[in-house]
């Protein structure tokens, strides 16, 4: 048994990262690596595509290359060339929509050496084009593509030559593209966001939310969006390594290793697998080969999620070699933990909960959408940033929301390494698809590619088909909406069967066996209170069915996917996209930032009810956050309170891809709502709930933790000059997992002689000497608060 690895706190163990940068340069100084990645050269350019629209607003960038990013976006590259105004400042996005109906090319040149030309094979390899663009080699064209979510790659060795080569990409607009796919479909199909008459979003594989959603713009762009490479090699390359724990007790873990190499030999021939110290002799044949070993790993340290234990990673360093040659490696790492989600009838409907290493888990955390709308602005800062605010909140899960992307590489290792699980949609949102064989194909493909490339985090909890298609075509009225026959309900559902209950799950199966697949999210829908028996639930009676906050509390469902409540960012970050002469809501530039169909009355209704009128737009601003926060807070006490009724809490949403209002808890500059410290507070693993009804004032303590813990509990009555009334003392102990109700007395002898207006309660749990949650709690609205 070799030794394993701690793969914590940076990607590399520190011992490790000198053995990989020691065995690196043996390798290279000894036999050097037979697999290169040669990085093509930043000069790149764009220009206005001839071919396309070449309307008013474009004319005057005709025939004219500008510098160009990449990886990068046509919006980013228009502004950092001053030939756009900031898309985000004021009613831009209205001036800028003539963006998504041009063409755009952009062009490199590199240069190949002789050197370069000895390799056997040279493929160019593009992690994401956004979206239809067609790419040509010294004006050969090698790639099509036709999906964002895919990377593509092509052989170009024969059409290199020794010198400067030019790689040129024609990008073509969604909306030109599928025009004709459009007219010609016999149905118009419900696209997102998008209005009756524009539906391009269902037939374009491309992030859903590019085309507007309720809290963000409308950017439909283009551009080579992920890394783009050389892929230099001869005789063989790893394409894949699969890491499965199949077995594990406290003992021994057994952890299967899949390894696919492609060769280019004539014929079968000897290789060596090595892996953490080990060989593994093997012989390749041409073409695909899959290696198949199981690596033993004596007294396994577990993976465990934020807030229950180390989330500890193992590496795995896999060469191919070819007697002392070192043919190619890869680095991965995995986790050592099982996840199940128990999703089952039981005595009160259908469980949804999720054992970790056989401990069920109460889930804590938001739905995560992409952090800009221009994607390629998100900085590797950004997400540490987001990763550590996310662990800094006591989150255990995110959720990534399937109107966005299947977000990069960094993002999940980041979740790995902090113990954050993912509920992870494929990328699909409230829309209907078309029922073409090659869209289809196209989404297979997609889904292929990016299960294979995440199924080793062991961040990734669940796989999801989509967000809320299955409760939209049940209760969103769409049939009436886009006039469907009964035969065209049945098309159109029968696809839907067809991709998210047969063709995606049977991927998963296929590709990831040990992961489970929902086909929804949610499984069950708000409305009526037997639905809040059953699985999975986004519940939007308060926000889109205009309940009261109060609703939180008796709504709730087993596994609270998503609920919400919006708020507009800072003043600071207002101060950013507006001038002072749109600081009211009905200007232009509020109208047009709030994106939900009922929000800024929603806001300033609820706003009204808990803090009385603002005085001032500033003022405004703030108690629309002070109020969130507030809902949102009742909501959480109620879904940990519910346990294990309820097992698992999202609120809706996490950030922002742009700066406006929305249901995020922190503004698209990171900055913090007052809801972060809601949920730093409530999301701790152990907590004090106080609530009252009409006749008790109780108090209820939650722990998610694995451990008993014990303490003293304080309890304090005060007015509001702060001078104690009454107060308790009294002993608390907890089971794992438990939820207790420790303390209850009618409210009338509580508040003897005082009146619920001028006082309030306070709460410490201490615990080994340390204070581990305080809270306060008052019995009226703010705006009720000492008032005669
Ligand atoms: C949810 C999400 C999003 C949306 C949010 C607020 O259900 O899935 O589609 O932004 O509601 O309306």
């Amino acid at each position: 048994m070799q030794s394993v690895k701690v793969f914590r706190p940076g990607f590399f163990s520190l011992p490790l990262f000198f053995f990989t940068l020691c065995s690196f340069f043996m390798n290279q100084l000894t036999f050097g690596q037979q697999v290169h990645q040669k990085a093509l050269p930043s000069n790149w350019e764009f220009q206005l595509s001839p071919s396309g629209t070449n309307g008013p607003e474009a004319k005057s960038l005709s025939g004219q290359w500008f510098p160009a990013k990449v990886p990068g976006v046509i919006h980013t590259d228009l502004l950092t060339n001053k030939l756009i105004e900031d898309p985000f400042w004021e009613t831009n996005e209205i001036k800028l929509q003539w963006i998504e109906r041009e063409n755009w090319d952009y062009r490199t040149t590199f240069e190949i050496t002789k050197e370069d030309l000895s390799y056997q094979h040279l493929e160019v390899v593009f992690e994401g084009l956004d979206t239809y663009a067609d790419v040509f080699i010294n004006g050969n064209k090698i790639i099509s593509s036709i999906n964002m979510f895919r990377a593509w790659r092509a052989e170009i060795r024969d059409l290199l030559r020794q010198g400067q080569n030019e790689v040129l990409v024609k990008f073509r607009t969604p909306l030109i593209e599928n025009k004709q796919k459009l007219e010609d479909y016999p149905v118009k199909l419900p696209s997102g966001n998008e209005t009756v008459d524009l539906q391009v979003g269902s037939f374009t594989r491309k992030a859903a939310y590019h085309f507007g959603w309720d809290w963000g713009p409308r950017f439909v762009g283009c551009g080579i969006w992920r890394p783009v490479y050389i892929e230099q090699w001869n005789v063989a390359k790893i394409t894949d390594v699969f890491c499965r724990t199949i077995s594990m007790d406290k003992d021994t873990a057994i952890v299967k290793i899949q390894v696919e190499v492609e060769a280019d030999i004539p014929a079968e021939t000897d290789y060596s697998l090595n892996f953490n110290g080990r060989k593994i002799a093997c012989t390749l044949k041409p073409g695909n080969n899959l290696v198949v070993f199981d690596y033993q790993i004596t007294s396994p340290k577990l993976w465990w999620p934020n807030g229950l234990g180390d989330p500890y990673l193992y590496d795995l360093a896999v060469e191919l070699t070819s007697g002392n040659k070192l043919v190619d490696r890869s680095l991965t790492h995995f986790g050592v933990r099982t996840i199940k989600l128990v999703n089952q009838p039981d005595e009160i409907g259908t469980s949804f909960y999720f054992e970790v290493n056989g401990f069920p888990v109460f889930m804590k955390g938001a739905n995560y959408i992409p952090q800009d709308i221009f994607l390629t602005e998100v900085t590797p800062d950004r997400y540490q940033k987001l990763i550590a605010d996310a662990k800094g909140a006591n989150m255990n899960m995110l959720r990534v929301w399937g109107g966005g992307i299947y977000e990069n590489d960094l993002f999940y290792q980041l979740c790995d390494q902090n113990g954050i699980l993912v509920y992870q949609d494929f990328m699909f949102a409230g829309s209907m698809y078309p029922d073409f064989d090659d869209f289809k194909q196209n989404i297979k493909e997609e889904v292929a590619y990016n299960i294979k490339r995440l199924r080793n985090h062991p961040c990734i909890a669940l796989w999801c088909g989509n967000n809320e298609i299955e409760v939209a075509w049940a209760n969103w009225g769409w049939q009436k909406k886009f006039g469907y026959s009964e035969k065209d309900s049945l098309r159109i559902w029968n696809n839907y069967l067809s991709i998210f209950r047969e063709m995606i799950p049977s991927q998963v199966g296929l590709l990831d066996p040990d992961r489970q697949y929902v086909s929804t999210s949610p499984l069950s829908n708000w409305g009526k209170p037997e639905k809040f028996n059953h699985s999975s639930m986004h519940y939007w009676g308060v926000w889109h069915g205009k309940e009261p906050f109060e609703n939180f509390k008796t709504n709730v469902g087993r596994f609270m996917a998503e609920y919400g409540f919006q708020s507009f960012p800072s003043m600071e970050t207002i101060r950013k996209f507006a001038s002072d002469s749109s600081f009211y809501l009905e200007s232009a530039t509020m109208a047009n930032r709030q994106k939900s169909y009922i929000g800024n009355g929603m806001i300033k209704s609820y706003t009204e009810s808990w803090y009385g009128e603002s005085n001032s737009f500033e003022e405004f601003v703030e108690l629309s956050q002070k109020v969130q926060a507030e809902g949102i807070k009742m909501a959480i006490k109620a879904h940990r309170m519910n346990k294990p009724h309820c097992m698992g809490t999202l609120f809706w949403q996490l950030n922002d891809c742009w700066p406006g209002p929305s249901w995020s808890s922190m503004d698209y500059y990171g900055t913090y709502k007052p809801l972060m410290e809601v949920a730093r507070k409530f999301y701790q693993p152990v907590i004090g709930i106080m609530d009252t009804d009409n006749k008790n004032f109780d108090i209820t303590l939650v722990s998610d933790k694995r451990e008993r813990v014990e303490g003293q509990m304080m309890v304090r009555l005060i007015n509001l000059n702060d001078e104690i009334q009454r107060e308790w003392n009294l002993p608390f102990k907890l089971h794992p997992n438990e939820v207790q109700k420790v303390f209850t007395i009618e409210t009338k002898e509580l508040l003897k002689g005082l009146k619920e207006k001028n006082v309030y309660m306070e709460l410490d749990l201490i615990s080994e000497n340390n204070l581990i949650f305080n809270d306060t709690f008052y019995f009226v609205k703010p705006k009720d608060l000492g008032k005669n």
